[in-house]
């Protein structure tokens, strides 16, 4: 079994629906969700004006290798509605494998951990909330640590306590 952290966004429709929603999906997908933390609203990263994100992270253990994730991920994000135009824009779900163990994969379409984990407070407040020890295979930081290092100024502020995992 490996562990594997994923983070969640959504910022169109009903978005704590579609991240609450998401949790089954990826239990039946394989993926055996073991703890989530809080749900947090955040100011858009992005070039273009969009409306908040709700996000959260996510820890859970799968049989699945690496690139079974990812493919999981994509199908339960395009079942949610997303339609992928360019990156970066709104989006109904999004579902990133942020860490896959202590692994550290550069393929096409995979990069793991998340390229962009370390410099995002979106998803460093969750991670550090619900898994502060946890440790980035490159810098062995953990993740405590890397979100007292952030500088990202984008605000983001807890929106509600953890959806309950009925599993
Ligand atoms: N995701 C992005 C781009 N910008 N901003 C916030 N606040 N939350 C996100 O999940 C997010 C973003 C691309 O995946
Ligand atoms: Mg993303
Ligand atoms: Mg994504």
């Amino acid at each position: 079994m490996n562990t594997v952290h994923l983070g969640i966004g959504s910022n169109q429709g009903d978005r704590l629906e579609f991240i609450v929603s998401s949790l089954p999906r990826l239990a039946r997908a394989g993926l055996s969700v073991r703890k989530v933390s809080s749900i947090y609203e955040t100011e858009p990263v992005s070039p273009v004006p969009q409306d908040p994100y709700l996000n959260c992270a996510l820890r859970a253990v799968t049989r699945l290798s690496p690139r079974e994730v990812l493919d999981r991920c994509l199908a339960i994000e395009a079942a949610a509605g997303r339609v992928r135009r360019q990156d970066g824009e709104s989006r109904p779900l999004d579902l990133d494998i942020l860490l896959f163990g202590q692994s550290v994969i550069t393929e096409p379409g995979l990069t793991i951990p998340h390229p962009r984990m370390t410099a995002r407070r979106f998803v460093l407040t969750p991670m550090a909330e619900a898994f502060p020890g946890t440790r980035h295979p490159v810098s062995g930081r953990s993740m405590r640590q890397l979100l007292r290092e952030c500088a990202d100024p984008h605000q983001v502020v807890l929106y509600c306590k953890a959806p309950p995992l009925s599993l």
